[in-house]
């Protein structure tokens, strides 16, 4: 549901503000403890940025599409490691909940979720499982009123703080694709589910990613999402859904950045004159700023899309891998115009070119986004 145009521009007000204020000051200390502090995500749970795409009977702010992706690109103005805390929540940890729970499981979950009481997960990435998920092995087997898991996630995100995971597991073995794949509510304190450690990354510190395995969990078959062998269908509209997001956060960061560059090097002086005079120099940023643009058009207009109904499966996959690779692009140039400066830990810049990289893998490589486009472009015929 859309927000009057007075209440949407005041909660961008709000976030803006408090990505400045707040968040900015605390990006280094964040990354250098890779500890996300416990204030932070109090002010976060009172904004309502838990619950950004939670219907409002639930107690979210019910965001449409369109609004929820501006707001995502006010938060992307700050280390993505923020966003992550509260990220899952708004994204894939609750979005099949919100698309195929019965009423009694979003009773049951949202109002949690939406105040962040509750944290979310989405296992789907296995071992061998990843940008195959359709392969997925984990197995569920029916027994009685309860559905056995046994198995292994990878790279979850949140995991480590997760209070329900969203598991997508196999009850079929005789079919090996998507078919055989059930979805499952699956709380954190059930006897047999383990935890593995946070993995050490390449950036986003403060965001976390650890193994999830599953001993023998005996998951209640109320808890199963949507019909048996509705799962992976589950988690490709999930996907959908999140690869739009992560495109408005990539637009959020490469603003950033652009930003950073101009007061860079309208200060910076070599030549005896500011580097921003440099035609050189103005060339990549007008790159920057026109593949900004474009990524932005793009992701509002396929928000756009999404909340008059329309499937966007290309789309949101076109807008997540051009996103994500123009903001490689302007972190790149970014490190290039800074110079000395760029590749030195204490302009952050460095920290950012890390930071993004992952933009381009998760949630569906690029290279997955391109198969994606290209199937539905070779289905609709152009
Ligand atoms: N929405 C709804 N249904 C979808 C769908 C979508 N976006 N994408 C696929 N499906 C359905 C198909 O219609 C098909 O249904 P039928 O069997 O009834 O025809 C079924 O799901 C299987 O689809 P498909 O044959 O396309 O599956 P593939 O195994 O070929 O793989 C890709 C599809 C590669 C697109 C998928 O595995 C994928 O997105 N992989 C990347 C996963 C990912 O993003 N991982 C990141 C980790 S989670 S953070």
């Amino acid at each position: 549901m859309a927000l009057d145009a007075e209440t949407r521009d005041q909660l961008i007000d709000t976030v803006r503000r408090f990505v400045t204020e707040r968040l900015r000051p605390l990006e280094a200390q964040v990354s250098e403890t890779d500890t996300m502090p416990d204030d932070v995500v109090a002010e976060m749970k009172e904004l309502g940025l838990f619950g950004l795409s939670i219907p409002a009977e639930y107690g979210g702010l019910d965001l449409s599409m369109e609004e929820e992706c501006l707001v995502a690109v006010e938060l992307g103005r700050t280390s993505p490691a923020f966003r992550s805390a509260f990220g899952t929540n708004v994204g894939i940890g609750s979005q099949g909940l919100v698309m195929f729970g019965t009423d009694e499981q979003k009773t049951r979950y949202l109002p949690g979720i939406a105040s962040g009481d509750i944290i979310t997960s989405f296992a789907l990435t296995e071992p061998e499982a990843g940008s195959d998920s359709a392969s997925v092995q984990t197995r569920a087997t029916k027994d009685g009123d309860a559905y056995v898991l046994n198995g292994s996630k990878r790279y979850i995100t949140n995991a480590n703080k997760a209070h329900l995971f969203t598991v997508m597991a196999r009850t079929d073995p005789s079919k090996p694709g998507g078919g055989g794949v059930s979805a499952f509510l699956v709380p954190r304190d059930l006897p047999g589910l383990s935890v593995g450690k946070p993995e050490k990354k390449m950036g986003q510190q403060g965001a976390h990613i650890c193994d999830v395995t599953f001993d023998n969990v005996r998951v209640p078959a109320e808890n199963r999402l949507g019909a048996e062998g509705e799962g992976f269908k589950v988690a490709m509209q999930v996907l959908d859904r999140g690869r739009l997001h992560i495109s408005a956060v990539c637009v959020g960061v490469a603003e950033r950045l652009i930003t950073d560059c101009v007061a860079y090097a309208s200060e910076r002086k070599q030549f005896g004159q500011a580097i921003s005079q440099f035609q050189l120099v103005q060339g990549m940023i007008a790159d920057c700023k026109t593949e900004t643009l474009a990524a932005k058009a793009l992701t509002m207009e396929t928000a756009r899309k999404r909340d008059a109904g329309q499937g966007v499966t290309m789309e949101a996959a076109a807008a997540k891998y051009f996103a994500s690779e123009m903001v490689g692009r302007v972190a790149d140039k970014a490190v290039q115009i800074f110079g000395g400066a760029g590749y030195v830990a204490d302009y952050g810049i460095e920290r950012f070119y890390r930071d993004v990289r992952i933009f381009r893998i998760y949630e569906g490589t690029s290279q997955i986004q391109q198969v994606v486009i290209a199937r539905e472009t070779l289905k609709r015929g152009g």
